[in-house]
């Protein structure tokens, strides 16, 4: 009886620390990621997508980060970009990252060379390309995949 007790403690206590993550997201470095690939949306109503599932546009830090997202974009293979949760719909130029309102030029980016080069003067939203896996600005009202990121919560999601 001892036992099956101290194996049903276990069972919780793995279950809680894989449950920090909603199921099919993937857990990379204290936050949860979900690649929508299965549908594609323009940048808001993909932005309004992630809200739902209280996340957000991913937003990229650093180059473990997006070494990350370009290994699952290689991965899924898909013929289009996702979106990522850079604009600069405010300010031309002036790329900012539209959650945490941090710009892109104080820190990592992985910009496509030649990008971003508002073509068409109407470039303003994010994308991770498909191929290269790295970053262009497209026009916002495009319909793209994209992916959506929200910070793992310990036990938070436990069921039961
Ligand atoms: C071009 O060739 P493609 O589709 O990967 C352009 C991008 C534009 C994009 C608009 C080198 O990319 O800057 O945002 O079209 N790339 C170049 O669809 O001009
Ligand atoms: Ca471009």
């Amino acid at each position: 009886m001892e036992s099956f007790l101290t194996l049903l403690l276990l069972l919780i206590c793995v279950n809680a620390i894989e449950a920090d993550c909603p199921d099919n997201w993937i857990k990379h470095s204290g936050q949860c990621y979900l690649f929508v690939d299965h549908t594609m949306l323009d940048w808001n109503d993909a932005l309004n997508f992630c809200k739902n599932f209280e996340s957000e546009l991913a937003e990229v830090q650093t180059s473990i980060e997006e070494n990350f997202l370009a290994q699952h974009v290689r991965q899924l293979g898909k013929g289009n970009g996702f979106w990522l949760g850079g604009s600069d719909i405010i300010l031309e130029g002036e790329w900012m990252w539209m959650t945490s309102k941090t710009l892109l030029s104080m820190g990592y980016t992985a910009w496509m060379p030649g990008e971003p080069n508002n073509e068409g003067n109407n470039e303003h939203c994010l994308e991770i390309k498909w191929n290269s896996f790295l970053w262009n600005d497209t026009p916002c009202d495009q319909q793209r995949h994209f992916i959506c990121e929200r910070e793992s919560r310990p036990g938070g999601d436990v069921v039961g």
